[in-house]
């Protein structure tokens, strides 16, 4: 899943593809390197980002998520229904739900969904993030919701730094066979995110496509079905070599 984020504010491509043209032809270019789904986002949910209105929200990813659903298939990422169901008209096929409460939108559409887990929301996740168990607690979570959403088709992730410190991140990866023993497919983002640079010494987002393709690699490896990646090109010959083994 490339990552195409339509706003000017994401913490490591913001501003890069706020013009419809350019996001389209950045879109493509993923789609070029290998990626099977484009996931188009107009609301960053970076730690400490700002709502953004509807209205905005559908300006920056409708005349994308059109353009592009005409070559390869496209996820939108919304917490809004409405930015949701007209993106789903509009030609996307999944929903990236970060919030985990659209399932009714997907179910409608005849879309498929995928359900993360978010401790808190963007705005205040990362004060302090605090867990007993946090695989179990994730994991029960996200069974709750995929077996009540009623939807054929149904993605569970963790969501890697939502609401969780380094360590939470990193017992999420240990476990992901916790997930992926679901039977559920499991999608998993760690692309570019702020714990890998903690992890390389402080590198900045762009410095981190090395420990994006490792922990990419490291969930497919323990059975992830999809992972979502802003560098598409090294994560699928990672991808690609996985599978030949
Ligand atoms: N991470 C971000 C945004 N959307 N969706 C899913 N399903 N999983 C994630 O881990 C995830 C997401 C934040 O990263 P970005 O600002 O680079 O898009």
């Amino acid at each position: 899943m490339g990552v195409l984020n339509v706003t000017p504010d994401s913490f490591s491509d913001g501003g890069r593809w706020l013009d419809a043209g350019a996001a389209v032809a950045h879109g493509l270019r993923m789609v070029g390197e290998g990626a099977d789904v484009i996931d188009v986002g107009g609301e960053s949910t970076r730690p400490g980002a700002d709502p953004v209105d509807t209205e905005e929200e559908l300006r920056r990813v409708l005349p994308v998520v059109e353009a592009l659903a005409a070559h390869t298939r496209v996820s939108i990422d919304t917490r809004k229904a409405e930015v949701a169901e007209a993106a789903l008209a509009a030609g996307a096929s999944l929903l990236n739900d970060v919030s985990a409460t659209l399932a009714p939108v997907a179910r409608a559409a005849g879309a498929g969904w995928v359900a993360m887990h978010m401790q808190g929301d963007p705005r205040t996740m990362q004060r302090d993030p605090t867990y007993d168990d946090v695989v179990a607690e994730v994991r029960s979570f996200l069974v709750e919701r995929a077996a009540a959403a009623g939807v054929e088709e149904v993605w569970i992730d963790p969501g890697i730094g939502f609401g969780k410190t380094m360590e939470h991140n990193l017992a999420l990866l240990a476990h992901l066979d916790t997930l992926v023993a679901t039977g559920y497919p499991v999608v998993v983002g760690t692309s570019r995110k702020a714990f890998l640079g903690r992890l390389t010494g402080g590198a900045a987002a762009d410095d981190r496509v090395e420990a994006s393709v490792a922990t990419a690699a490291w969930a497919l490896a323990q059975g992830a079905s999809m992972v979502r990646a802003h560098d598409v090109a090294p994560t699928v010959a990672a991808a690609r070599l996985l599978a030949a083994q």
